[in-house]
């Protein structure tokens, strides 16, 4: 079992991407499932997903980086013994900062393999995230193994080309890549990327 964790920003645009990698992944023959990790008691990813034809459990009133730790390793263990995927795709909140907690789960659980993180940055918000929250999306970049520069459709070449500047300065060794969920563009590169 392989697993693909999907952080960025709230409203970056991760659910959208993860749709699309999941699909990607069963189109391939892979069993996927989702988890979803929801800061309040509600959540509305879990459902959509879910209407989309994806096996999903949720974890609430939390983030699986801090209170909900344990929750997400019973979790995962829980989706390996009854699903089997080859797959799991995790959607932590928007507030998380997943690079740790993903290491160390996958030290504890026996038959997890890879742990891939992709974080979705969101073109049009950069420059007013990046003011506000700056140490959590310094922090979500550093984490991940590729970066998705997303909403690509909604901001003009020159800005993307900033943005793409400024995340690969942010990023380390992490493949960087302009993508639209919305349009598609982009999107068969991040795929290639993340399997
Ligand atoms: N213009 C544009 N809008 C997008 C794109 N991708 C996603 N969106 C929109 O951005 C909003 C948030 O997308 P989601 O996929 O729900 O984002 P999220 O990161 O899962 O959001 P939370 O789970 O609430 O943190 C939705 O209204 C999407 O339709 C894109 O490439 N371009
Ligand atoms: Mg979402």
């Amino acid at each position: 079992m392989d697993a693909l964790c999907i952080a960025g920003f709230l409203g970056s645009g991760k659910t959208t991407i993860l749709l699309e990698a999941a699909r990607a992944l069963t189109d391939g023959g892979a069993r996927v499932a989702v988890i979803e990790n929801e800061i309040g008691e509600v959540g509305v990813d879990g459902g959509y997903v879910r209407e989309q034809g994806l096996p999903v459990r949720e974890l609430f009133g939390g983030c699986i980086c801090c209170t909900l730790q344990v929750g997400l390793v019973e979790t995962l263990r829980s989706v390996r013994d009854s699903y089997g995927p080859d797959w799991v795709v995790i959607e932590p909140t928007g507030l998380a900062a997943p690079g740790d907690i993903l290491g160390l789960v996958a030290d504890t659980i026996e038959g997890l393999d890879l742990v891939r993180v992709l974080t979705v940055v969101d073109a049009e918000r950069w420059s007013m995230l990046l003011e506000v929250v700056e140490p959590l999306i310094t922090s979500q970049l550093e984490s991940a193994d590729v970066v998705a520069v997303n909403k690509a459709d909604a901001v003009d070449d020159q800005q993307l080309a900033a943005v793409l500047a400024a995340v690969r300065r942010l990023s380390g060794d992490a493949l960087v890549l302009p993508v639209s969920a919305a349009t598609g563009a982009g999107m068969p590169a991040l795929l290639r990327a993340m399997s």
